[in-house]
């Protein structure tokens, strides 16, 4: 019986390290660009049936499903010009995360009439340079082009993962430059993605990880500067719309946890075995 239960438990962790070796397949990617919403209305649709049926923005993880983040519900008081809490989306609104940069903060934009619309308030040109896909407010992050999205279960401090990750971008005119980059939940590059160019447009660009990869943080890079300067040739000012993203999920116990767990219970029975012999 003890040889019997030995050999189950060296069958299971042997299972487990197959099974996270195996996890390597290709990722999915969902990328278009057009002059207006309905340019990248079919991809971004295709996105979102890929990940499954939209969660309500509460605590706890579901399992399944997918969230997003439109901005528009962000209240007056913490869009611009005020700044937005970067765990906004986690506290406030929880849906699992905290936004972090090597810049200074975050921003929404403002609705009509209560102050300037789509980033006028950093530099008057921007309203004419940015669009929506989901009306009226856009996201931008300050003093740096470099957005870092980590993950959470939502309305905790407990670190999770989700396995794709999707962003629309307004205004790309440089081609390789706005991207997503993935990181796994040991902070090892997944791959970095490019979203595609659209003067005056919008681009989204989505990828889902099929295969069992955990993305443990996403950075997003907007652009080739910080927001600010009036655009010029080769100065390439990018702000973002809508995230959507798999339901986050807490991560589980580290293989080498697992193993040290699996010879601690070696020895257990080991132990059983000989006081049985023993008595
Ligand atoms: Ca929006
Ligand atoms: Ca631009």
């Amino acid at each position: 019986m003890l040889n019997r239960l030995n050999g189950l438990g060296v069958t299971l962790v042997f299972s487990m390290l197959f099974a996270v070796a195996s996890a390597t397949a290709g990722p999915v990617t969902f990328s278009a660009s057009g002059a207006n919403p309905a340019g990248i209305q079919a991809t971004v649709d295709a996105f979102r049936t890929a990940l499954g049926s939209l969660n309500p923005n509460v605590a706890g993880s579901f399992g399944a499903g997918r969230r997003e983040i439109n901005w528009d519900g962000v209240p007056d008081a913490l869009s611009a010009p005020n700044n937005l809490p970067a765990n906004f989306f986690n506290v406030n609104s929880p849906r699992g995360v905290v936004f972090n940069t090597p810049g200074t903060g975050f921003q929404t934009s403002a609705n009509a009439g209560v102050a300037p619309v789509r980033f006028d308030n950093i530099n008057a040109t921007y309203s004419a340079q940015f669009q929506t896909f989901s009306p009226q407010r856009l996201f931008t992050t300050f003093g740096s082009n470099i957005t870092d999205v980590n993950f959470f279960v939502p309305g905790s401090t407990t670190a999770s993962f989700t396995s794709a990750f999707g962003a629309v971008f307004a205004d790309v005119d440089l081609s390789s430059t706005t991207s997503i980059q993935f990181f796994d939940t040991l902070g090892l590059s997944l791959g970095t993605f490019f979203a595609p160019v659209a003067n005056n447009g919008l681009s989204f660009l989505g990828v889902q990880f099929n295969a069992g990869e955990r993305i443990g943080h996403v950075r997003i890079t907007s652009g080739n500067t910080p927001v600010g300067p009036t655009e010029t040739v080769g100065l390439d000012v990018v702000v973002m719309d809508d995230f959507i993203y798999s339901e986050p999920a807490a991560v589980p116990e580290p293989v080498t946890t697992l193993l040290v767990g699996a010879g601690l219970l070696a020895i257990t029975l080991a132990r059983r075995r000989k006081a049985t012999m023993d008595s």
